[in-house]
């Protein structure tokens, strides 16, 4: 098989991964790392020092290929099924590429920050900076939100800011609830309902009783 994925079910950067690979219908083999199981670390650094996932492995050309947004870049110039993930118009194509980095830097990155934060041992807590992190958000979604030409980022074409919006909303929405942004709310409705996105859902299900901040 051409592809692995080193990834978790639960892991939202792993989302955006799992989701263009579903959309476009790549074949791939599943890693799933247990970055708490020493071995699994120890293997997985081995592939990539910072051991973060997801991390695709094209086992044609021999090479490693680590990041989110790099991952889909790549099958988009590897697989002509994903080629329309990044859009062959030059504009649309930048369109992609900057609602992609606005929403991982201003809405996904912020909110690993909140749950970095419930992970935090008792006495090490900072309120501030969970504050600080919850003001990106709102800020992110206000950014957004005009951005989102509909049905999906681009208009017509289920892009990588897709790929790149649906685990930054559905999961920071647990922080920053997109109740005061209807248009947003709606946008994430339509992602729910892709059938590359349910699939990677229902894949991640069993695995929600570990989320940190499933009690809100
Ligand atoms: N910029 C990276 C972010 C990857 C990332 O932060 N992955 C998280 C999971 S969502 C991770 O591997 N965390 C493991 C850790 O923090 O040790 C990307 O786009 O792929």
């Amino acid at each position: 098989m051409r592809w692995t994925l080193y990834y978790h079910p639960l892991s939202s950067f792993c989302w955006k991964a799992l989701i263009a690979l579903y959309e476009a219908d790549i074949a791939f083999e599943p890693r799933q790392i247990n970055l708490g199981d020493a071995a699994d670390h120890a293997a997985f650094e081995a592939v990539w020092p910072l051991a973060r996932f997801p991390v695709l492995r094209d086992n044609l050309l021999g090479r490693t290929v680590p990041e989110s947004s790099i991952i889909i870049e790549y099958l988009a110039r590897s697989e002509h099924s994903a080629s329309n993930l990044l859009a062959s118009d030059p504009d649309l194509s930048l369109q992609t590429r900057l609602i992609d980095r606005l929403i991982d830097a201003y809405i996904h990155l912020p909110f690993q920050q909140v749950v970095a934060e419930r992970l935090r041992p008792p006495g090490q807590h900072d309120a501030f900076g969970v504050a600080q992190a919850h003001g990106q958000i709102r800020a992110g979604y206000k950014l957004i939100a005009p951005m989102i030409a509909g049905p999906w980022a681009l208009g017509e074409t289920f892009t990588m800011a897709d790929c790149a919006a649906l685990p930054a909303l559905f999961y920071a929405d647990h922080s920053v609830s997109l109740a005061d942004s209807p248009e947003l709310a709606a946008y994430l409705g339509r992602l729910r309902a892709r059938p590359s996105v349910a699939r990677v859902l229902a894949d991640a299900e069993p695995f929600f009783q570990y989320f940190p901040l499933k009690d809100g």
